[in-house]
């Protein structure tokens, strides 16, 4: 592993010249990757979403102002950018248009630049409430609610993999969607008569909805691996944006605390229909504390809702609350022992590592480099999430520094302290770290390279 000396950076593979990028979460969400992908977009000709939903909340900051997006490319902020929503997306379309409509009001050319994949399962009324009902009975039975955002994104997913799913595809066919739409209405309708109490779903409001937005979004349909290809063969880069965390995984994340996709960047190629030799560099992005929004464990999680310690620190001058659904996220230490795992599976080429300024004004800063499981050391995080309960975290503790590293832009700017932390957390986590962020504005940005 290389040490980020002035050499080591001249020689690291350079974000901004590999062709084609996928940009993921290493921990549980919620890293800044809106921020990075907007920053990166000005050396791309397309951003893609692969997986995932309008659970997402992508906040950008550009000059001073802050947007929102959940289902839409971070790409959508720059002109001339193609934006696709790929096949591996669940699309709920009342929220699409409206979300469109948002960016719209705000000045943005929006519809000529986005590509929806006809293969997207739809997500209907009916797997929001399911969605919910799940999480109240979860709650009553005493397992534990998910914390899910009650998008309905799990029971949409759901539905896909059962092969019963509506696609966009299926409102090209208005028959074929009625169809369909009543034989999965009559289903859901069945399991949900306890929850619902008398007050099943009706078809034709549900019916009316999807057909109004038809008319808006068919237009938007494209073949989108198709044109992804076509991009890089041009010569264009694709940036791929990767949605909530490594660590939220449907398969590698701590299941069942987890979202019902595949967030890891292999997902990059499947959810948008391109061969994985596109994928050119896979950059991480971390956080240089842990959050997560929503239940399960959390091995280095520290009190983060008492005045005066740590944790309160993290949680107000990071301003951690949900973008989607204003919670609040729990907070801690990094954790290097996870990280290592998200590096492995990722196959990350570089880290990002964004928020350093939080920990400004912290006098010590500590990271998990391990953990003891019932009298077992370890160094990565373990795959039951019943064994990540019983972790005790091991700390490696380093002085903080002084002075403000907000919106520095060089890595000479940053205190020597700070820099130390840098170079000890890429030696821990395996992965080189090749960018830094020091503020949400797009400026606010360290290249080492
Ligand atoms: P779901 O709704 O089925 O995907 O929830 C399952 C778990 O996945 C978590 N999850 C998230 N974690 C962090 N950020 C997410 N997006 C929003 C944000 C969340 C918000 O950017 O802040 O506003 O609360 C996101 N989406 C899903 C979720 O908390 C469950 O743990
Ligand atoms: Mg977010």
């Amino acid at each position: 592993m290389q040490s980020i000396s002035a050499s080591a950076r001249a020689d690291s593979a350079a974000v901004t010249a590999a062709r084609n990028v996928v940009v993921v979460g290493t921990q549980w969400g919620d890293e800044g990757k809106g921020k990075v992908v907007d920053w990166l977009t000005d050396h791309a000709a397309a951003v893609v979403r692969f997986q995932g939903g309008h659970n997402a909340g992508h906040t950008l900051v550009i000059n001073g102002k802050k947007t929102a997006l959940q289902l839409i490319p971070s790409g959508i902020m720059r002109e001339g950018v193609a934006c696709y929503i790929g096949n591996g997306v669940v699309v709920d379309p009342t929220h699409l248009l409206s979300e469109i409509e948002r960016l719209e009001a705000a000045g943005l050319n929006v519809r000529s630049r986005l590509f929806i994949s006809e293969s997207c399962p739809l997500i209907l009324p009916f797997h929001v409430e399911v969605d919910k009902a799940r999480e109240a009975l979860r709650e009553t039975s005493g397992s534990g609610k998910i914390g899910t955002t009650g998008k309905g994104i799990g029971p949409a997913y759901e539905d896909k993999v059962a092969r019963r799913a509506l696609r966009v595809q299926d409102l090209k066919h208005p028959e074929r969607f009625a169809k369909k739409l009543a034989e999965l209405l009559e289903l859901h309708n069945f399991a949900l008569s306890g929850y619902l109490k008398g007050q099943a779903l009706a078809f034709q409001p549900i019916y009316d909805a999807a057909m109004k937005a038809a008319e808006q979004i068919l237009p938007m349909l494209a073949d989108v691996g198709v044109r992804i290809h076509a991009h890089t063969v041009a010569g264009g880069s694709v940036l791929f944006e990767g949605a909530q965390g490594t660590l939220l995984d449907i398969d590698h994340g701590t299941y069942p605390y987890v979202t019902s996709s595949n967030c890891v960047a292999g997902n990059a190629a499947a959810g948008s229909g391109v061969g994985p030799d596109k994928l050119h560099y896979i950059l991480g992005i971390t956080k240089a504390y842990t959050t997560r929004v929503g239940s399960g464990p959390f091995p280095t999680e520290l009190d983060w809702e008492a005045p005066g310690t740590v944790g309160y620190h993290l949680s107000t001058v990071g301003q951690e609350r949900g973008t989607v659904t204003g919670r609040a996220r729990r907070c801690g230490w990094l954790d290097a022992a996870a990280l290592k795992r998200s590096v492995l599976i990722n196959g990350i080429s570089g880290i990002c590592l964004t928020k350093l300024d939080v920990l400004d004004g912290l006098s010590e800063i500590k990271v998990c480099t391990g953990y003891k499981l019932r009298g077992e050391t370890i160094d990565i995080l373990p795959l039951d999430a019943d064994d990540i309960v019983a972790c005790e975290p091991i700390y490696e503790t380093f002085p903080g520094w002084e002075g403000t590293t907000f919106g520095l832009t060089t890595w000479e700017q940053l205190p020597a302290n700070a820099r130390a932390y840098l170079e000890c957390v890429q030696q821990l986590i395996g992965a080189p770290i090749h960018m830094v962020s020091t503020g949400p504005d797009r400026d606010h940005t360290i290249l080492l390279r």
